[in-house]
């Protein structure tokens, strides 16, 4: 088979209660446990940060969670502190089925640069190294969940489309953070890259 499921960031921080809720978050946990049945394999991202990271606005004295910034790289959302290396907001969901997942993928543990996509940091240039795996195993037609809907799982959605995979999102298995009408914003320039919305 050489499809995988790549599942984005099911991290206790995402889910009601964590640091950076995404409304709904936990609803997806069952949804996406079924899907992993159906894909010839299973990759999990998970996002793990410094107490330092340069996107958290704790670390920008002055400024407000959910505010923009300017960085080396480009605009950056300044977030509130989440999935802190080592602490319990970084680890995924319980509710989560670990059992069917052949690699699980970090990113954003470098301090000065945030990682949203799982196959580039946010400069789009320096790889995670996911690509080559899926390219190593066959793996070219990828099926995305997770959360967040309009940054993690967009952003990955749409690298992987610009790398040549096939790439689909199955919407019902994700939910968004709906800042300023991002939502709206990564439903359409998935489609412009060649996502499939489903
Ligand atoms: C995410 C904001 C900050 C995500 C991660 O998983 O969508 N969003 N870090
Ligand atoms: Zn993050």
């Amino acid at each position: 088979m050489t499809t995988a499921l790549i599942v984005i960031d099911m991290q206790t921080d995402f889910c009601p209660g964590g640091a950076l809720a995404v409304a709904g978050g936990d609803d997806i946990v069952t949804p996406i446990n079924a899907l992993m049945r159906d894909f010839g394999a299973v990759v999990l991202t998970q996002d793990w940060h410094p107490a330092d990271h340069a996107s958290f606005a704790s670390n920008h004295p002055g400024t407000a969670p959910f505010s923009l910034t300017q960085m080396p790289y480009g605009p950056q959302v300044l977030w509130p502190d989440h999935c802190v290396i080592d602490t319990p907001g970084a680890d995924f969901h319980p509710g989560l089925d670990l059992s069917r997942a052949d690699l699980v993928i970090r990113k954003g543990f470098r301090p000065g640069i945030d990682s949203y996509s799982a196959f580039f940091e946010n400069d789009r240039a320096t790889p995670t190294g996911l690509a080559g795996y899926l390219r190593d195993r066959g793996l070219s037609d990828l099926t995305f969940v997770g959360l967040a809907h309009d940054f993690c799982v967009a952003w990955s959605a749409i690298d992987a489309a610009r790398l040549g995979f096939t790439a689909t999102v199955i919407e019902a298995a994700t939910r968004a953070i709906d800042l300023d009408g991002s939502r709206d914003r990564a439903r359409a320039d998935m489609r412009a890259a060649g996502v499939n919305l489903e």
